[in-house]
């Protein structure tokens, strides 16, 4: 009886692993289901609102470039004081451990005014959770990758059921220079 328990559990977590697995390689290695993670649909799946120009927020135009493809976020650099934002609620599957979110962000350096980027997420029962934060220290001559673990919420960790996630991305501050985001995805556990 012992051995048939045993290959009965043997046999669910192999069920589990494979519908992972599954769902994994249907969205290209990424755990979460974020519709037009490089921008290239033009924001299709995202909010974005900007107190100075929303329509500008997701952009093909200079001088910047993308880290893939041709279009990118593009956060604050108005010269003025302002708050751009881009958000999204997305389908996240149960995963295996703790899934992190990878994202490429690049900060042109400025040497005037201040400026801040969050990111959060936020949880079904609409708790939000701090993930990574940027000023203008952090300027950069390229592009870089981040991946941050996503906060051990138990519906971020295994054995949760589907549900639905945010991801909040704000820029305040008052730089000539912004921020810019390429390639948002939920990547699986290390
Ligand atoms: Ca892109």
């Amino acid at each position: 009886m012992s051995a048939m328990r045993g290959i009965k559990r043997t046999a669910a977590v192999s069920a589990s692993a494979l519908a992972l697995s599954l769902f994994w390689q249907h969205s290209a290695g990424a755990v979460g289901g974020i519709v037009d993670p490089s921008f290239e649909n033009r924001g299709g799946g995202w909010v974005a609102t900007s107190s100075v120009n929303p329509k500008a927020v997701i952009n093909n135009t200079g001088p910047y470039r993308a880290n893939a493809g041709v279009y990118k976020a593009q956060l604050g650099g108005h010269g003025s004081l302002s708050r751009d934002e881009i958000k999204q609620s997305f389908f996240m599957a149960p995963v295996l451990g703790r899934p992190r979110l990878s994202f490429w962000v690049q900060i042109p350096r400025s040497a005037t005014g201040w400026r801040e980027l969050n990111v959060e997420i936020k949880n079904s029962r609409g708790m939000t959770y701090a993930l990574k934060n940027f000023t203008n220290k952090d300027w950069t001559e390229g592009w870089r990758q981040f991946r941050v673990p996503l906060p051990p919420d138990a519906e971020f960790l295994s054995n949760s059921k589907p549900h639905t996630a945010e991801l909040i991305f704000t820029a305040t501050g008052n730089s000539k220079a912004p921020f810019l985001i390429d390639d948002v995805h939920l990547v699986a556990p290390s």
